[in-house]
């Protein structure tokens, strides 16, 4: 495959940009390659600057639902744009999208857009400490909760993959407050809440884990958080920016029927624009300025544009509610293509998925939390990725992320995956 503009590209790139990239995991580096310059995206396609053509199962790290530029997604951009960009004031889409959001997500009450998934989950933290009082919040090990410093603990995502879970330039005062437990373990909160009696404002967590890979809550764990947190009076956030409209128009809160006291959104929310948000109950929400004391704020947040993008996307579910049973469909199918590959092979990788977000790990144990993720074959995920790109797939460049099946992917699409899995395992194992 001639990379030869990619690799120019690249060069160019780290002469301005850290590492030339604007997001560490987009590098390559944990798959022992350089990243492609992409150019186009169609579909369930996207192609790079050298001409090569890949099915790809990225979608922007999760926001592309319907894949690349959608017809609806794109004419709301053309309508919108005609009025200008951006006014800083609010705008009347504005209060469509929350009204959209509260139908579509019971539990919200009330809902601020932000910019990006990160400050969605910021906010959300300081919202619950503003609201209860306290000062400390649980996370759980191999959760990504975006790059605000007290996340950067033991965090999944590109912090897990490059080696850094818990980033330099954390100052102890801001990772004191910050306390971890271990993904689907109960007792591993209660020891925490027990041991820090009424100082804890919150419970983050991703309710289906994806990035240490895709790694499902149990049910009964899910439950048993609820009801420590009610009793506790301890604030439980649903961080939804992967899991939001993903798993189904709910959210994992929807599958789960587990109503958390504030949720985090992004990616599809923006329908791959920048937007992130976070919503709730309205008593804790009115807390926030100029409701309340709790200070949060944004140049563009609810931004026109994308807004317009966001709207479209979240529309097209509301009227589209079908979708969700394509995408299990789709999904469905490719795992078990997938899987029958690793046992022709007599091998047992663990796959994990819910709905159309999935994972095959290089390890043949159960992956249920962050230390049995972290057990699989990083190296071999390097080949195998690399032989995958080969032959005209493109997945996650790092063991610890997800792959995202869209509705543009079409059954040509999967048996091609499935075959080209097929033979780059065959070429590694
Ligand atoms: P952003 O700030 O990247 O929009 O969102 C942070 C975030 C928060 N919560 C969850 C559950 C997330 O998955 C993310 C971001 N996800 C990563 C992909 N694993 C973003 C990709 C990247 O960092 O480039």
């Amino acid at each position: 495959m001639n990379v030869e503009k990619s690799k120019q590209l690249f060069e160019e790139a780290k002469k301005y940009i850290p590492g030339g990239v604007n997001s560490p995991v987009r590098a390559f580096k944990s798959v022992g390659s350089e990243p492609l310059f992409i150019t186009k995206g169609d579909g369930s396609h996207f192609r790079d600057v050298d001409g090569n053509e890949f099915i790809e199962y990225i979608g922007s790290w999760g926001p592309h639902l319907f894949g690349h530029n959608p017809p609806f997604i794109r004419q709301a951009l053309l309508n919108a744009i005609e009025n200008g960009t951006s006014f800083g004031t609010p705008t009347e889409l504005e209060v469509r999208m929350a009204e959209l959001i509260t139908q579509l997500v019971p539990s919200v009450e009330k809902v601020r857009m932000v910019n990006s998934g990160t400050e969605a989950t910021m906010s959300a933290i300081r919202l619950a400490r503003g609201y209860t009082k306290r000062e400390k919040f649980i996370k759980f090990e191999g959760c990504y909760h975006g790059h605000a410093d007290y996340f950067l603990i033991k965090a999944g995502s590109g912090a897990l993959t490059l080696g850094v879970p818990t980033s330099p330039g954390v100052t102890k005062g801001n990772a004191a407050d910050t306390l971890l437990a271990d993904y689907n373990d109960i007792e591993s909160v209660k020891k925490l809440i027990s041991s820090n009696k009424n100082e804890i404002a919150a419970v983050i967590i991703e309710p289906v884990a994806g990035n240490m890979g895709v790694v499902p809550s149990k049910k009964e764990f899910l439950t048993g958080l609820r009801e420590i947190c009610t009793s506790e009076k301890i604030v439980l956030i649903f961080d939804e920016v992967m899991s939001g409209f993903r798993v189904s128009a709910s959210g994992a809160q929807g599958l789960y029927g587990i109503q958390p006291d504030l949720t985090t959104f992004g990616k599809i929310i923006g329908g791959g624009l920048p937007v992130g948000a976070f919503g709730g109950k309205a008593e804790i929400m009115d807390m926030l300025a100029p409701n309340g004391p709790v200070y949060q704020a944004g140049t563009l947040s609810g931004n026109p544009l994308a807004m317009a993008a966001g709207y479209a996307a979240l529309k097209h579910i509301k009227d589209h509610p079908e979708i969700y049973d394509k995408l299990e469909e789709k999904a469905f199918y490719l795992e078990k293509g997938m899987k029958d590959n690793i046992k022709a092979l007599n091998k047992n990788y663990a796959m994990n998925r819910v709905g159309s977000m999935m994972c095959m790990f290089f390890t043949e144990e159960t992956v249920e939390d962050f230390k049995s993720a972290v057990k699989s074959d990083t190296a071999l995920y390097g080949k195998y990725f690399r032989e995958m790109l080969a032959q005209g797939i493109y997945l996650a460049p790092a063991q610890f992320e997800a792959m995202f099946v869209s509705t543009a992917h079409s059954k040509e699409d999967l048996d091609k995956t499935i075959k080209a899995h097929h033979l780059a395992l065959s070429a590694v194992i």
